[in-house]
């Protein structure tokens, strides 16, 4: 990618899209297209293709998708399912059509069998039953990936799949139905402070482990494969390290410094008990997360408090 270069980031406005958008400006990057969902709605295909006929972007970074936390994921798996395919088929599609160079779809670490070896390897795809509460997504994810595969196969495009595991940051969603486990605790926390409460209760039993990747690395990391990844193959991308939910719950509640108890809701899904990426492979192309989970936890937070408001309303 040249300073010039024409970048198209979809989904600019989500948690991975707009840490990708921040860092390619923060690398000098001068020419990059952005569109809002309601200027282009990438679930409908003439709307995409004539985009990316008069636009002609050289490189794209497909981060647009439908995501959500394991209730989110649970409740709407129709949503999820054909709004992910909608979009990454209409993307990719025309993205090859229209001569991009080269395309970077995100992907996740739901891809994998709920019971794969850990810590995961890239060869586990495809090798077991999904994780129930989120396979919807996943299976579009999949399909996704081998959309890529595909197009390189027949038509020589350039495309890669990167695997990002549970991802965190500002501008994160903070919606406690809707939102992955560590905005919501956030939230909990915060609130529960500053209300006074004496207890926060999270959902599940607390002993799932997740690895957690700050989102300014994960964009670090696509903008690094984008320059020096060219392959089918899926790579994984996380820190290399995971922690239990109940330690995740204690470690918030520290940073936040709320001093009541936890509680845990055994109504709620625990999802899949462990998914820890093996980042061996993107560590020997010489890349590696650098920010550590106290210090993303801390930042994040500090986005919050300055952004309340506007995230909890
Ligand atoms: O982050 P999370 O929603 O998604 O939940 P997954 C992770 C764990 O945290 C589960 C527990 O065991 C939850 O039960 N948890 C505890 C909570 N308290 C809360 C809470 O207040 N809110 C939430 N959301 N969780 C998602 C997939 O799985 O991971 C997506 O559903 C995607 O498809 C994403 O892949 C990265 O890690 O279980």
């Amino acid at each position: 990618m040249r300073k010039g270069s024409r970048i198209y980031v979809a989904g600019h406005r989500g948690l991975a899209g707009s840490a990708i958008l921040r860092a390619l400006q923060a690398r000098g990057h001068e020419n990059l297209l952005t569109r809002g969902s309601v200027e282009l709605d990438l679930r409908q295909q003439l709307a995409v293709d004539s985009f990316f006929a008069d636009e002609k972007p050289d490189f794209v970074f497909l981060a647009a998708a439908r995501v959500g936390g394991i209730l989110a994921n649970d409740q709407f798996p129709g949503d999820f399912i054909r709004e992910n395919l909608q979009i990454q088929t209409n993307v990719i599609d025309s993205a090859q059509r229209h001569g991009v160079r080269k395309l970077c779809f995100l992907g996740s670490s739901c891809i994998y069998p709920r019971l794969a070896p850990q810590p995961i390897r890239e060869d586990s795809l495809l090798t077991g039953p999904l994780e129930p509460t989120n396979e919807w997504y996943a299976v579009a994810k999949i399909a996704g990936i081998k959309m890529c595969q595909a197009y390189r196969k027949q038509y020589g495009f350039n495309a890669i799949s990167v695997m990002p595991t549970n991802l965190y940051g500002p501008g994160d969603n903070f919606d406690l139905q809707k939102s992955h486990v560590l905005p919501a605790l956030m939230r909990k926390f915060d609130t529960a402070k500053r209300a006074g409460e004496t207890s926060v209760t999270i959902w599940g039993s607390g002993t799932p482990s997740r690895e957690f990747l700050y989102v300014d690395d994960l964009a670090d990391a696509c903008c690094f494969l984008m320059e020096n990844y060219d392959s089918p193959e899926i790579i994984n991308v996380g820190v290399g390290e995971d922690l239990t939910i109940a330690e995740l719950a204690a470690k918030i509640r520290d940073i936040v410094g709320f001093t009541g108890t936890i509680e845990h809701d055994h109504s709620k899904p625990d999802g899949t008990p462990r998914k820890l990426l093996d980042v061996s492979r993107l560590q020997t192309l010489g890349w590696q997360a650098s920010t550590s989970l106290d210090d993303g936890i801390r930042s994040t937070y500090r986005w919050f408090c300055e952004n309340r408001d506007a995230v909890t309303s």
